[in-house]
């Protein structure tokens, strides 16, 4: 093994095993819905019955453990509170009635909601007006308002950081109709790794803009997002199936837009026939924008099926657009750059297959820009070329596959698979981490010295996996990463990280 290779693999263990945090004064907050009516004191023992009442207890700082179950409507009140679910969005679920969880009350970046579906909401899954949280891996779905945002409605001067979510089947129901999936104005959102998927439209009259986001008066950071099948469905005008931005900066690279659609209504009353619906992926009007490394590909309009740009500026770069520049409306605006590609993605559910041409394809320039959306690591080496590049689209290719079979459970087993799209050999790295907040009945203080087994061999492989029957190990997380190389020639790449949790 060469020295770099050693290098590398020192520096990605000591990564694994140096999440290691020690337990904080802060004070934790329990809830679980099965000790409603309650009321509870939030402790382990007796949780509170609502989330609401642990966040109207907690101080600047707390954490709020959120038991599996069925709650309705959050104030985060202004605090800087990290409310998380113990087991995800799968099982803990917001079930709103009016506004799903509101943040209007100058809320920081210290203020997280992690882990939640949040759906029902009649007047928008979550509302940021003048406020500023972080909003992470939460399912925000089936959710509506009237004058736009069903899912998020971002406002009054609003930087939150909405990473990790997917935002899917909200609508507006006739009214305004802007912004099926997330309507932002005059804000400055990061948007990250999201899924935005199946969000619609409506509006009486003049309305039907941007069923995934509407855009306006704002600047928009959009890296690694996967934005499918939005659609704006007006019987009146219909723009921006995926985006719709108005006098807006949108900084975007890595996004994959695909069967969203902005086309002409059926007329409801005759005399008043449906204009063009313009842009099926983007409708741009007087706005700044820079696409790299991103797909738009099998979007449907009137006008533009993938571009529409009316001002403003629209730069393209390494980026795979289906029918060139010949098929953007509003060219004036546009300009392609370097690495411009029209051709078949070759994928399968937007994840590109081994022989894409878009692997490998992205702007060279950028680098060690995290992972995507499957915590595979950006850039891999996806052509075995040597040079690490990242790909076109929100999908990174991993040329090293490593899956995890099974349920970790005490005293169960699972099993790990590594293969590759080579003859590659591997060496299986696994760590047990320290919880990254408190997990009870154990508090914060878990193992400090993680577990690291090794496997090495030749792929493709599998590993079964023990899990000792120790209640100590409840609630620890897990991870296995694997590196495949060729032997001597000093290079190769790593697997996605498979993180689980012990139950
Ligand atoms: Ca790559
Ligand atoms: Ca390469
Ligand atoms: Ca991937």
């Amino acid at each position: 093994m060469s020295r770099s290779l050693s290098s590398s693999l020192a520096l990605r263990f000591a990564l694994l095993a140096g999440l290691v945090q020690v337990g904080s004064a802060q004070t934790t907050w329990f809830v679980d819905d099965d000790g409603c009516p309650g009321p509870g004191d939030g402790s382990v023992t007796t949780p509170f019955c609502s989330i609401q009442s642990a966040v109207s207890a907690a101080s600047d700082g707390d954490f709020v453990l959120v038991y599996p179950g069925t709650y309705t409507d959050v104030d985060f009140a202004g605090k800087e509170i990290q409310v998380i679910s113990f087991e995800g969005p799968g099982n803990t679920i917001i079930q709103a009635v009016g506004v799903g969880v509101r943040f209007d009350k100058g809320e920081g970046p210290g203020a997280l909601l992690r882990g939640f579906q949040i759906t029902g909401a009649s007047e928008h899954g979550i509302l940021c007006d003048g406020a500023s949280p972080t909003i992470e891996g939460n399912r925000i779905r089936k959710n509506s308002a009237l004058n736009g945002g069903g899912g998020l409605y971002i406002v009054g001067d609003s930087s939150p950081h909405i990473v990790g979510n997917s935002i899917e089947k909200n609508t507006c129901v006739p009214g305004m109709g802007a912004g099926g999936g997330l309507y932002i104005s005059n804000s400055s959102p990061t948007i990250e790794r999201n899924i935005i998927r199946g969000n619609d439209v409506f509006a009486d009259y003049g309305g039907g803009e941007g069923a995934g986001l509407f855009i306006q008066y704002s600047t928009v950071e959009l890296h690694g997002n996967l934005i499918i099948n939005n659609r704006a469905t007006d019987e009146s005008r219909n723009v921006g199936g995926g985006i719709c931005a108005v006098k807006s900066t949108i900084i975007g690279s890595s996004n994959t837009f695909s069967g969203n659609r902005s086309m002409r209504g059926l007329a409801v009353v005759p005399e008043l026939p449906g204009t063009p619906g313009k842009g099926g992926a983007l409708h741009l009007v007087d706005t700044q924008t820079t696409f790299t490394d991103t797909i738009f590909w099998n979007d449907a309009a009137d006008l533009g099926p993938e571009v529409y740009a009316e001002g403003g500026s629209v730069k393209f770069s390494y980026s795979n657009m289906q029918g060139g520049l010949a098929k953007i409306a509003g060219r004036g605006a546009v300009s392609f750059g370097e690495g411009m590609l029209d051709t078949q993605p070759q994928w399968h559910a937007f994840h590109l297959l081994h022989q894409s041409p878009l692997v490998d394809a992205g702007s060279p320039s950028r680098r060690s820009i995290g992972t995507d959306w499957d915590l595979d690591p950006r850039a891999v080496d996806g052509n075995g070329d040597g040079v690490e590049r990242v790909d076109i689209g929100w999908d990174e290719y991993n040329v090293v596959q490593l899956e995890v079979e099974g349920k970790p459970v005490l005293g169960g087993s699972f099993s790990v698979h590594v293969n590759a799209f080579a003859d590659l050999h591997y060496i299986l790295a696994g760590a047990i981490r320290t919880a990254d907040v408190e997990r009870p009945p154990f508090g914060a203080v878990l193992i400090g010295v993680p577990r690291v087994v090794f496997a090495k061999g030749l792929m493709p492989a599998s590993h079964k996996v023990a899990v000792p029957n120790e209640s100590i190990l409840y609630g620890m997380r897990v991870s296995f990463q694997a590196f495949g190389y060729i032997p001597r020639a000093g290079r190769g790449s790593f697997s996605r990280r498979a993180d689980f949790t012990i139950r």
